[in-house]
């Protein structure tokens, strides 16, 4: 690494990558390995969109808002009947059996509720030419977030719950592990199947046969609930409440009470929620002798001292107290994440010396781009700017070296275990997040732009 990014020449790659991934009107995360429309990467993905095409955004986001549930629920897939390349598909999913359902096909699960950021920050950059399109996203997010508090919030604690991996985006973290394990699966009595994921990337760098197996059975559990919500509740084997999904919550909540307020609509049950959540965080998920916050297992009882990257996330929204922002950071830059002589790039999905972590295998180890974004500007929000700068460097420098994969062993070099970008190429949220963080990168020349010192 020479010590520069050539900004001109990511810029036209990751714009080149959408182009190639976008769809009719919506964008595919991954060439072939994610041939439909997800929530969260939507999200992300408009982000990028924003700097040079407003319009793209807004078509993008509908496409998704089209296919909420009447619940209120987003879904996690939006799917493309014709595509036939990813399981589970729509056939899979029998979505039809809701009431609820929409009649586009969809997955019966939700991701990450980004929305409300999302297009707060759409408003800052069209102002004006954003206006309609924020005024028809409020009332869509906001019967999602309704959903999220009425019908996954049993006792009203502000922290809703999730009923699958997949819900939480960081679907094969070690925080699952113990939950799923006790899950007793008999394989006769499932459905057969078979993963065209493996068709795309190595099983290494991909959850087990054993993983899949429970996925399938909640999926096949819901399916025979006809996606009812209560009864779920009731017989889930699998319910967690999540730092990463609660923060990102209280900060979309944030974003439409400012959205709301400029709408001149009613927010009250949103300042309601949005305290209740940020309580709720601090009171339940702090785990003081990590020095970290943590998922909360609901059918254990207890909470699930496993240190992945989404334990930093109460930052984005603000909800740390002073001493506890000042342990997370000690935190982020002890050898648990950041290596014993700075050896790792930020961030870690999991701690590098955790007896789950894994460089290649996804959500277990490996650097993400869409965590690394959030977390810079959860960073910022809290005054952290050399350490931000830190991490908005590190992931630059990884995109530079590696392309736009999926994921990134966090090592900078040979000595301590694999180098390079893992899962699938092309990947369009971390080319649509580097538009953006390149935007915040000063480029007095037009070419180059300060990056990371060589490895
Ligand atoms: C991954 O998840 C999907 C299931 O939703 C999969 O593995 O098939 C996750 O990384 C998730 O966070 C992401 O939204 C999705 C599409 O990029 O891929």
């Amino acid at each position: 690494m020479n010590g520069t990014l050539d900004v001109a020449e990511l810029l036209s790659g990751a714009k080149a990558v959408l182009d190639r991934n976008r769809c009719d009107g919506w964008t595919r995360p991954a060439p072939t390995l994610y041939p439909h429309q997800w929530s969260w990467d939507s999200g992300f993905i408009v982000l990028g969109y924003a700097h040079y095409d407003l319009e793209r955004a807004f078509v993008e986001l509908r496409s998704l808002f089209r296919a909420q549930w009447g619940n209120g629920m987003l879904p996690h897939i939006v799917f493309d009947p014709r595509e036939k390349g990813y399981f589970p598909g729509p056939e899979f999913w029998e979505t039809e059996r809701s009431p609820e359902a929409p009649t586009h096909p969809t997955s019966g699960i939700t991701n990450p509720p980004v929305h409300g950021l999302v297009a707060s920050l759409l408003w800052r950059r069209g102002g004006d030419a954003a206006r309609d399109f924020v005024a028809e996203a409020f009332p869509v997010v906001r019967a999602f977030h309704r959903y999220l508090y009425e019908l996954r919030d049993p006792h009203h604690e502000g922290l809703p719950f999730l009923r699958h991996p997949w819900e939480s985006g960081t679907d094969n973290s070690p925080a699952w592990d113990e939950a799923l394990a006790r899950i007793e699966v008999d394989r006769s009595t499932l459905p057969a199947y078979e993963r065209k994921d493996l068709t795309v990337v190595s099983g290494e760098q991909r959850p087990t046969r054993a993983d899949y197996d429970r996925y399938v059975f909640l999926i096949e559990l819901f399916k025979g609930l006809a996606y009812r919500e209560r009864e779920i509740q009731a017989e889930c084997p699998f319910l967690f409440q999540d730092p990463l999904f609660a923060s990102l919550l209280a900060r979309s909540n944030e974003a439409l009470l400012e959205l709301g307020d400029a709408l001149g609509e009613d927010v009250g049950e949103i300042r309601e929620w949005q305290q209740a959540t940020t309580a709720a965080v601090e009171e339940k998920l702090w785990d003081e002798e990590m020095g970290l916050y943590c998922h909360y297992d609901l059918i254990a009882g207890e909470r699930v001292r496993v240190a992945t990257s989404s334990g930093f996330a109460p930052l984005l929204a603000g909800i740390p107290t002073e001493s506890r922002r000042r342990r997370l950071l000690a935190t982020l830059e002890s050898p648990r994440f950041a290596g014993s002589s700075g050896e790792c790039y930020l961030v870690p999905s999991h701690e590098v010396d955790g007896p789950a972590f894994d460089p290649v295998k996804y959500w277990r180890g490996p650097v993400w781009v869409n965590v690394n974004w959030l977390l810079c500007r959860a960073l910022e929000r809290c005054g952290f700017h050399r350490q931000a700068d830190r991490v908005r460097g590190d992931t630059l420098d990884l995109i530079a070296h590696h392309g736009f994969h999926e994921y990134f062993s966090p090592f900078r070099t040979a000595a301590r275990g694999p180098v390079g970008g893992y899962g699938s190429a092309d990947f369009s949220w971390s080319a649509a997040l580097t538009v953006d963080l390149l935007a915040g990168v000063s480029n007095a020349a037009g070419a180059t732009a300060p990056g990371r010192q060589a490895s």
